[in-house]
């Protein structure tokens, strides 16, 4: 309600909101949250709450008249098409050099993401996050994260001989051909509900080629863990479709938060004014950096330091595809869930997902995601003239993870007589280097803020999302974004509370 007060407001329900809400009403606090995007609870005229992948639908995109897939092209032929303007569930944000791939609605970027749900290699996190205590992280929060996210394995028997992952037994027969070691890569994706979907005995997702615009079955996306579970606990309420503009400080201590209602096409139909006692910036790595960039530039919370902004990284994203001989066909039916990997980040800096190119016929290509140890870091500023927050990432900042990324690719190409594909990104483009689907930092830990997510200059604002890490996290990021933010909030509520 326009006026209210609440004790704590959450900006953003992705993983560093819902872990905030659930930490805090189980504490006995009343929370807020606000989100942007729908809540995505209702399904449209097909009886379906998301569209496919191989027919995107005004359901698809943030406020976009045209579809930006990833692959932007296929056997040479572009492949994105108009779609209605609406606020759908997957924001390509175009931010200078990159597009940025983020979720948009109740859930954040589990509703669009692949699920993959992994721990960085307990060597590795000293560089992902050096002053957090490593002990703690993988004694309790790491288990915690993936404990209430719901994190499972692929069944190693079924996967043999299951039609749908014959894509990722031609990727491990490659990669160890090569040398390199190939790993299994756990998902909050439910694997019974899959093999029953192999089975034909329930309605397909994964099977369905369902992803990047919403699982309808299967995925335990927040919605199901950490948001039910804030929500039955009766404290915790949710706004979709409202946007924060403004945070500042208000009298007593508090914060006057200023939220706009979105209709579907996106037109702020309403401006509403609460005040808050705290006020958690869980609106994602870019969501987070974009608004308090602006905040400190026009004066609404003076007292953050220059490091807001800064420390951002892509988690050195790059797409390939491999064009394989007729001899090893990866299947006409593939789970969009990737379940392996290719671990080469201690020798060359890449861990490569063996990923889905789940078009429903037999493409004879092997795609990859690397995530890459790129060193370069963009940050945003404030551009007053256009009132918006900038990034000054430059797309020639991918050339190291294509670099790391060849490490396995090219020795795969010479080992198998095979070549890159050519055909995915544009005319003769083999690199995907043009997006991350990993955005990270922006308002660093223990830089931006304290080593808990306490923002410097204002006591009672917190950042507790991707926002916090300072770049890259040798892996998929989500779990380590749950791990941090379970850190975090117990702390908060232990000290300040
Ligand atoms: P996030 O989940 O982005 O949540 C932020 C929320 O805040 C969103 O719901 C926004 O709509 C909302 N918001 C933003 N600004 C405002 C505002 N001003 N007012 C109100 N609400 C606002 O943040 N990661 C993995 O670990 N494994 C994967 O397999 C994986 N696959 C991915 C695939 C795709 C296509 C994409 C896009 C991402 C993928 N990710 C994956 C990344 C992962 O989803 C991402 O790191 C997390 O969602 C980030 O969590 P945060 O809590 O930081």
């Amino acid at each position: 309600e326009p006026g209210a007060h609440v004790p704590a407001l959450v900006i953003g329900t992705g993983y560093g909101g819902s872990v905030a809400a659930l930490r805090l009403a189980q504490a006995g606090v009343d929370v807020h949250m606000v989100e942007m995007g729908m809540a995505w609870d209702t399904p449209g005229s097909d009886g379906k709450i998301f569209a496919n992948t191989t027919s995107p639908d005004y359901r698809s995109y943030w406020l976009r008249t045209r579809t930006k897939q990833p692959l932007s092209n296929f056997l040479g032929f572009p492949i994105d098409k108009d779609v209605p303007r609406y606020t759908g569930i997957l924001d390509a944000e175009e931010m200078g050099g990159i597009i940025v791939y983020q979720g948009r609605g109740v859930g954040g970027g589990s509703l669009v993401n692949g699920g993959m749900a992994v721990t960085p290699r307990r060597e590795n996190f000293g560089a992902v996050l050096p002053s957090v205590n490593a002990d703690e992280m993988y004694s309790v929060y790491y288990p915690r994260a993936n404990s209430g996210l719901g994190v499972g394995t692929v069944d190693l028997t079924w996967f043999e001989t299951a039609d749908c992952y014959q894509y990722a037994r031609v990727g491990r027969k490659h990669a160890q051909r090569s040398g390199f070691p190939f790993v299994f890569v756990p998902d909050v994706y439910d694997w019974d509900y899959m093999e029953q979907e192999a089975a034909g005995t329930v309605p397909k997702s994964a099977l369905a080629g369902e992803i990047l615009y919403g699982n309808n079955y299967g995925k335990k996306s927040l919605q199901k863990t950490y948001l039910a579970r804030a929500t039955t606990t009766g404290r915790v309420s949710i706004s979709p479709l409202h946007k924060v503009t403004s945070v500042a400080p208000a009298t007593g201590g508090r914060y006057t938060v200023v939220i706009d209602r979105l209709d579907t096409g996106g037109n702020t139909t309403a401006t509403k004014t609460v005040t808050a006692d705290r006020v958690f910036f869980a609106a994602g790595s870019v969501g987070t950096s974009k608004l308090l960039v602006q905040l400190k530039a026009t004066g609404a919370l003076p007292g953050l330091n220059s490091e807001v902004g800064k420390g951002w990284g892509d988690n050195g994203n790059v797409m390939c595809g491999r064009a394989n001989h007729l001899w090893d066909p990866t299947g006409a039916v593939q789970s969009s869930i990737p379940c392996s990997g290719i671990d080469n980040w201690a020798a060359g800096g890449a861990f490569a997902e063996v990923a889905p190119l789940p078009t429903g016929i037999e493409t004879f290509a092997s795609f990859y995601l690397s995530i890459t140890k790129n060193p370069n870091r963009a940050q945003f500023s404030w551009n007053a003239s256009a009132g918006k927050a900038e990034l000054n990432w430059q797309t020639a900042w991918k050339q190291p993870s294509i670099d790391m990324a060849k490490t396995i690719f090219d020795k795969i190409n010479a080992k198998e007589g095979t070549i890159y594909r050519t055909d995915l990104f544009g005319a003769y483009k083999i690199w995907g280097d043009h997006l991350t689907y990993h955005p990270l930092g922006g308002a660093v830990l223990n830089k931006a803020t304290d080593n808990y997510g306490r923002l410097h200059g204002h006591p009672g604002l917190y950042v507790i999302d991707g926002a916090l890490i300072p770049g890259n996290t040798s892996v998929n990021p989500f779990v380590t974004i749950t791990a941090l933010a379970e850190r975090n909030i117990e702390k908060i509520i232990a000290a300040d509370l």
